[in-house]
């Protein structure tokens, strides 16, 4: 390109240097020097995008050696991989090319190691912090379709998702789903690019907000500790699959290559590899509020009537009986349709795993509001399992693997380890240091109700929270002299109180670490609808159980609501799942799920 420029307007030093260039001639020099820089960084740039794919160039690039015409065709296929791809998270890296190996020191889920975080010591995080519990056998499970697959041969099976447009505990729950939809199907999990959630773009710009799930949970451990799960990267993914044309318009059939070539969508505008991974991949539309996601035992598609079966038995009986479970709890060990008889909460359907969607390569489950597709669901809420040794298998496996980053955990430990010395100097008989939380959801919060006065907050709660306790106070709530009420009551703390035992932790870590300091108190209230109190209940009740808290036997926990007063005491009840799910969490999740375990 700069030859040709040469030939066509060879410098002329000296007419230059006797009568200076033109304005015309400055205007049409800089044009060219602009078109040639341009033109030579795109010709590396193009080179290193072939020597990073590891290929010739000819023969690998997609748009170099695929049909051009069918391209042509394609919404996003005609853009050139014209841009430099970010280089991929450090922790994203780490998570490509994941292989079952473990390596010397390698964290292990089973345990918590302070030491590295700055403590505290392990024995007391340990006893402070750990619900879950490392177990062997469990590790090595695989689901009754993977082990289908595998025995078949079958390749490899692939599922997609795009996080939940809500909250950070809106976008766990749905993460959960998936994980655990991906380990019951035999699919290997695609984790979403990182992006901006919700609410935790706070101090963008002075910290990281591009977030993925593993800036929150032990992703690559999860999968390197799993035979029946494989985690991979959306880039992994996008290279393997996508870039080597296995992926084809649904509507026209033609391959299809993600919008510019892209493989690295970490922090970009993620419309467009949106609509591409909708348009390429089969997307199921289940709704969680009326139908239950039904797994058959062995896996077999034909299996699938025996679930039918039981579900129209069910619906013949007539309407769900919703109080003959209070506090009778259908054992999690009983036959089938006793089970469903319980969880399927008055839902009209099943949403079966059928024949077509297990002979998908590609699952893509999306969050598309316009569709009214979102998977705003608990994981235990929305699926069902025939065998009832795997349904407790999947409780387990979120309990003990799908749970927050040790950093987290070890920074809660060391915040409520001086709540407890302050609790003991507190009162002299208080010998564990026993405290008392609160969750108080304000801030963006859309349920009304939920919003009244701390007078009438403190009213609604004193009777469960001793005069003169440590009260702990989770909240979005800024003004903190809101609460001045209850220090006329109690001695209260916030997380602000603390700052000195987390030093730069990113700030959007907050909410998980309030979570995890309020599911330590001996008493806990909370904001009904909330699923960030939901999940302080959650652990609490892994809590309760492993520590066989009184009630533990039919999953209570000694938690309570401010309002509304039908629900105030119904965490001190055996409740079964009922819509809507989200408004709280539900016992059936924690309890007696360490059964059948050697059964396996
Ligand atoms: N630090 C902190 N943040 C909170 C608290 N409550 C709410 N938030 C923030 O607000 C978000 C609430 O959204 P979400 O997690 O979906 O819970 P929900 O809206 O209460 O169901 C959280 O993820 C936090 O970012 C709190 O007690 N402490
Ligand atoms: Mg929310």
């Amino acid at each position: 390109m700069s030859d040709i420029v040469n030939q066509d307007h060879p410098p002329s030093r000296s007419r230059r240097t006797r009568d200076g260039p033109t304005k015309y001639e400055i205007i049409f020099m800089v044009i060219i020097a602009v078109f040639t820089i341009v033109s030579m960084s795109l010709n590396s740039l193009h080179h290193e995008d072939v020597v990073r794919m590891g290929g010739s160039g000819m023969n690998y690039h997609p748009l170099l050696s695929k049909d051009r015409k069918s391209l042509r065709q394609k919404p996003f296929g005609e853009k050139r991989a014209q841009e430099k791809e970010l280089p991929t998270k450090a922790n994203f890296a780490t998570m490509s090319n994941i292989s079952k190996e473990k390596t010397a020191g390698e964290h292990a889920l089973g345990e918590l190691k302070c030491s590295t975080y700055g403590g505290p010591d392990d024995e007391i995080a340990a006893k402070e912090m750990m619900y879950w519990s490392d177990i062997p056998s469990d590790a090595e499970y695989v689901s009754p379709f993977k082990r289908n697959n595998d025995a078949k041969g079958g390749s490899v099976q692939y599922m997609t998702f795009e996080p939940d447009g809500g909250g950070w505990n809106n976008i766990r729950m749905a993460m959960e789903t998936v994980v655990v939809m991906a380990h019951a199907m035999g699919r290997t999990l695609v984790m979403p690019p990182s992006q901006g959630m919700y609410l935790l773009r706070k101090d963008r710009g002075s910290q990281n907000t591009d977030f993925s799930f593993a800036d929150f949970f032990h992703l690559e451990t999860l999968s390197n500790e799993h035979e029946g799960l494989d985690i991979i990267t959306t880039e992994e993914f996008l290279t393997k699959v996508a870039l080597t044309g296995q992926l084809r318009n649904k509507t026209t059939g033609g391959v299809a290559f993600p919008p510019g070539n892209r493989t690295n969508w970490d922090g970009q505008d993620l419309i467009p590899y949106k609509a591409y991974m909708r348009d390429v991949i089969h997307t199921p539309l289940w709704s969680p509020s009326s139908c239950l996601a039904a797994f058959p035992a062995s896996g077999k598609p034909q299996d699938v009537a025996d679930l039918h079966g039981m579900h129209s038995t069910i619906k013949d009986e007539g309407s769900f009986n919703f109080d003959q479970y209070l506090d009778k709890p259908t054992p999690v060990d009983s036959e089938p349709i006793d089970r469903m008889r319980e969880s399927i909460a008055g839902r009209g359907d099943l949403c079966i795993y059928d024949e077509k969607m297990q002979q998908e390569p590609v699952l893509h489950f999306m969050c598309y509001h316009k569709m009214r597709v979102r998977l705003l669901t608990h994981y235990y809420s929305f699926l069902f399992f025939e065998d009832w040794k795997q349904a407790l298998w999947e409780h387990r496996f979120v309990r003990d693997h799908l749970r927050y980053l040790d950093e987290l955990h070890c920074a809660a430990a060391r915040v409520v380890t001086e709540i407890r010395s302050i609790a003991k100097k507190e009162a002299e008989n208080n010998h564990d240091g026993a405290f008392d939380t609160f969750h108080i959801r304000r801030g963006d919060f859309q349920y009304k109700e939920t919003r009244i006065e701390a007078a009438e907050l403190y009213e609604r709660s004193k009777k469960y929270i001793p005069e003169g306790s440590v009260l702990y106070i989770a909240t979005d709530e800024r003004k903190k002299s809101f609460f001045d009420i209850f220090k006329d009551h109690y001695k209260v703390y916030f997380l602000d109180d603390f700052k000195h035992l987390f030093e730069g932790l990113n700030t959007n870590k907050y909410g998980m670490l309030d979570q995890l300091i309020a599911s330590r108190g001996r008493t806990f209230v909370g904001t009904y609808h909330s699923t960030f109190t939901g999940y302080i209940n959650r652990m609490r009740g892994y809590h309760a159980e492993k520590d066989k808290l009184e009630g533990y036997e039919l999953g209570h926990i000694e938690s309570y609501y401010f309002i509304p007063d039908r629900q105030i005491e119904t965490m001190r009840q055996y409740r079964p799942v009922r819509r809507p799910f989200f408004n709280r969490e539900f016992p059936v999740s924690w309890r007696d799920i360490d059964q059948g375990i050697d059964g396996l």
